[in-house]
């Protein structure tokens, strides 16, 4: 062994050109070994790689790494989920190109994730943002397009009048743009839409086989996907009014406590009485300043235009519903118009209330509950029907069916199932995205860009400098012949939704030609993922467009597998307190980070004035609130191996790891004392250590399980007990070979040390990087050694350590021959002796 102390900031760069050098994780397609494909989400190119990029691709490099080490031809790819937002705001912002803001951001990070160590196969690396990756991306687009999954349809936008462009349900916050401020309008704008509601069932019962999926992530996607079942009923006018209304209820039962009908501002009907009622279109334009969320629809107050019409009840002639117009209906869901039953529904109940509309109780515990006056909220619970006529007595769910069938049999209504997805609409008024692969033609209509013409590039001489999208504004780009009729046309200016570029980026990895987006059979040939790991906050829109892209894709014939991720895993956060110290001018916390603080035991001051510091809470480590730690500077100072080792030492990987100085500085202790441990390796040692031994292989054998199980705190935790176990053992061949096996249980996670120990030690030929896990002996998986307890007259009073199996004769010799049994026995007679083996000896005296 030559240095006394492990090197990381010569060792790390000096294994990392090695293995770069030897393309040692390269995946080999023609490989016949078993295959395993590790993905991690690809980093979006912000600039620099936080914490929780480095705990995720940790996880995922420990895998991977095990994997080979098990004989697995392992994918582990890496690339760049590039488009999107913050680069034109960057644009916007500093005057610099989105393209060059992006690529230099790409390379920044990519050197970064390189000193991490990360076995990944750089060969494939992809950027979405560039012409090789959304050219292909285009075709596949038109290839939907030509399958019937992708539609254009006008239909409602949330519109932001300043930054000029559509923004999605999550990015209005309080009925406002999220990076304007500015009041979001309703506009109605012709957009692109794909399919993903014709695979609404398929997308449901998918989730059913999803078995290495977390639970919670698939109850998410099921309420996304949001199957409703119930009925569509038809309300006849009164006269004058003459327009029939159809609701769907999830609660036919509940029909006889109808107390009103309501109806969404852009229901038709409302919009009708609009043209004629300025108090009705005053009302509707009201309606639209509201948020259109769910959540916001639930909490905001409910409001109504009565509009003067009535409906006659199906099923009780002698009362007439009147019409109002709601803010709580949407006109997106069901038909767009409900029946208010306020007794059953809280929303109705509100809207009852404030209107003064009958409040009647349909369902209750029993019959004799029919007269109970109602509380001050809906009752939502099961019971059998009361006040209902001829359903009287009914269970709910019997009433649902019999109200559905008299309903079908009389010609006023159906059974009907219907879901809360929608078609998703995927045209962004953006520069920086894909654009989509349509010219529109006065003669020809809506032209798909022929093949052989793709890509549509994006053109590079675009101005920022007044808001909306730069292609619209663009002098030429758009003007092009329609690929028809060769007259002029217009390019479609709008580019695609950035979660376009996710749902098929993992194809990409496993197979990349020039001349098509993926070939079949080498994408037959890795995929399914075999574990995916990521954040939490893609629990639903990325892992639902995925799975949703991969089924459309195979729906016409491009692939094999329905399911892209046959294991997911969300990884926790990398949390840490927070500094904080009111600014005396506002009253506003200021924010330090941990590198501005002296941190006593209890207590905190700022360096700068030596002042005490307020300590927050631990917090998910965020730059608004500072509590952050560069991965960088901690490379730079204790090296990979110790962060890497950090990432996974403490905490389950699902929950959070906070984040500490002490907790990086014992991690970089033992980086140094495994050095020193591995220094002892001597292959001249004789001599057999056999409880070391069956230590080790029992060791090895808990960690695989804990690797492919993900439980990455319970294999450090094992590394610590070997290596101590190891550190105490007198020398012997035996703690050779634990040493030996140790550094090959640590590879995966310090793989620099790893390597610098494996070449100075000369343990064997080679990179680590392509050894084997360590074989078991399972004879010594094991334990062959027994306790015995041996009892005098029902007491405990000697234990025996034998072998595993001694016969009874044997073990009760070994008894009687026990001191401690003789002085419990004082000279008495041993009347009768028994023998449970490899458990109990009792002596009855
Ligand atoms: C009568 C009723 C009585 C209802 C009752 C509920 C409870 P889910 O389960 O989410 O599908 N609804 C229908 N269309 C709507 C729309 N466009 N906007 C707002 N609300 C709408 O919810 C279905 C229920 O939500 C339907 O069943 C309807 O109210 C309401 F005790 O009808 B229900
Ligand atoms: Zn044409």
């Amino acid at each position: 062994m030559t240095a006394d102390r492990f090197d990381p900031a010569s060792a790390d760069p000096r294994w990392q050109r090695v293995w770069d050098e030897h393309q040692s994780f390269r995946a080999d397609d023609s490989s016949t070994k078993p295959r395993s494909y590790v993905l991690e989400m690809f980093p979006y190119p912000s600039g620099r790689i936080h914490i929780g990029h480095v705990r995720n691709y940790t996880m995922g490099d420990v895998l991977a790494r095990y994997k080979r080490m098990r004989g697995f031809e392992v994918l582990h790819p890496m690339g760049w989920d590039a488009f999107g937002m913050p680069a034109e705001n960057a644009a916007m912002e500093k005057g610099v190109h989105p393209g060059g803001w992006t690529r230099d951001n790409i390379a920044n990070m990519k050197a970064q994730l390189k000193r991490l160590g990360f076995a990944l196969d750089w060969s494939r690396e992809l950027s979405t943002c560039e012409p090789e990756y959304y050219g292909h991306e285009q075709a596949l687009f038109v290839d939907l397009y030509e399958a019937g999954l992708v539609y254009r349809k006008e239909s409602a936008v949330n519109w932001d009048p300043v930054d000029q462009t559509v923004l999605a349900n999550e990015q209005v916050i309080d009925g406002r743009g999220w990076r304007s401020g500015a009041l979001v309008e309703k506009r109605k704008l012709s957009q692109w839409f794909l399919k993903i509601t014709d695979f609404a069932d398929e997308l449901l019962d998918g989730l059913g086989t999803l078995d290495g999926w977390p639970e919670k992530v698939r109850l998410m996607q099921e309420n996304w996907i949001g199957k409703s079942q119930g009925a569509q009923l038809r309300f006849a006018p009164v006269a004058p009014f003459a327009e029939s209304i159809e609701v769907y209820s999830t609660r036919p039962d509940t029909i006889f406590g109808a107390s009103f009908i309501a109806i969404a501002a852009d229901h038709p009907i409302a919009q009708d009485l609009a043209r004629t009622s300025p108090q009705a279109a005053a009302f509707i334009e009201l309606c639209k300043q509201g948020g259109t969320t769910a959540a916001e629809m639930e909490t905001a107050e409910k409001l109504g235009f009565d509009t003067g019409y009535a409906m006659a009840h199906p099923l009780d002639a002698a009362r007439s519903l009147p019409v109002y117009i709601a803010n709580f209906v949407l006109m997106e869901y069901g038909t767009g118009a409900v029946m208010g039953v306020p007794a059953h529904d809280q929303r109705d109940f509100e809207f009852a209330t404030k209107y003064g509309l009958p409040i009647v109780r349909v369902v209750a515990a029993s019959l004799d509950d029919a007269a109970t006056p109602m509380g001050s909220e809906a009752e939502a619970g099961d019971g059998v029907l009361v006040n209902s006529g001829a359903f009287d007595g009914m269970r709910v769910a019997d009433a649902k069916a019999a109200i559905i069938a008299r309903a079908e049999a009389e010609g006023w209504g159906q059974g009907k199932t219907v879901w809360r997805l929608r078609d998703w609409g995927v045209s962004r008024q953006r520069y920086w995205g894909t654009p989509i692969p349509f010219i529109h033609c006065e003669t020809c209509g809506v032209v798909p860009v022929p093949k052989s013409q793709l890509p549509v590039v994006l053109p590079e001489d675009v101005d920022f400098q007044t808001p909306g999208n730069p292609l619209v504004r663009h002098p030429t780009w758009k003007h092009v012949p329609c690929p028809q009729c060769h007259e002029p046309a217009l390019r479609e200016t709008d580019t695609l939704d950035t979660f376009v570029n996710s749902s098929w980026y993992f194809l990409r990895f496993a197979s990349q030609p020039a001349d098509k987006p993926f070939d079949r059979d080498e994408v037959a040939r890795w995929m399914p993922v075999e574990q995916y790991i990521g954040g939490i906050e893609h629990a639903i829109l990325h892992l639902l467009y995925a799975r949703f892209w991969t089924r459309a894709l195979a729906r016409i014939g491009m692939i094999d597998v329905s399911e892209p991720f046959a294991s997911l895993f969300t990884q926790g956060m990398v949390t840490h307190e927070t500094y904080s110290r009111l600014d005396p001018a506002n009253g506003q916390p200021l924010y330090y980070s941990p590198d501005e603080i002296d941190r006593a035991a209890d207590t905190a001051t700022l360096k700068a004035d030596g002042a005490p510091i307020e300590i927050g809470r631990v917090i998910k480590m965020s730059k608004s609130k500072k509590n952050v730690v560069d991965p960088d500077a901690i490379v730079a100072f204790h090296g990979a191996d110790a962060i890497r080792w950090f990432m996974l030492s403490d905490s389950p990987p699902e929950r959070d790891l906070p984040w500490s100085i002490a907790g990086i500085e014992g991690c970089s202790r033992f980086v140094q004392r495994l050095w020193r441990l591995f220094a002892q390796f001597d292959p001249a040692a004789t001599g057999e250590d056999k409880p070391l031994d069956r230590k080790r292989d029992q060791t090895v054998h808990a960690i695989a399980g804990d690797i492919e199980a993900l439980g990455f705190n319970k294999a450090v935790a094992r590394i610590y007990e070997l290596t101590s176990a190891t550190e105490k053992a007198a020398p012997s061949a035996s703690r050779s070979a634990a040493i030996r096996v140790v550094l090959l249980l640590v590879a995966p996670m310090m793989p620099h040390l790893a390597e610098e120990a494996w070449a100075t030690i000369g343990a064997r030929d080679g990179l680590i990087a392509d050894a084997a896990w360590p074989p078991v002996d399972p004879a010594l998986l094991v334990e062959d050694e027994v306790t015995v307890a041996v009892q005098v007259k029902g007491k405990l009073r000697d234990t025996l350590i034998v072998a595993k199996g001694t016969a009874r004769e044997e073990l009760e010799r070994l008894a009687l021959a026990s001191d401690k049994v003789q002085r419990a026995l004082d000279g008495a007679e041993v009347r009768k002796v028994i023998v449970v083996p490899d458990r109990l000896v009792n002596l009855v005296a």
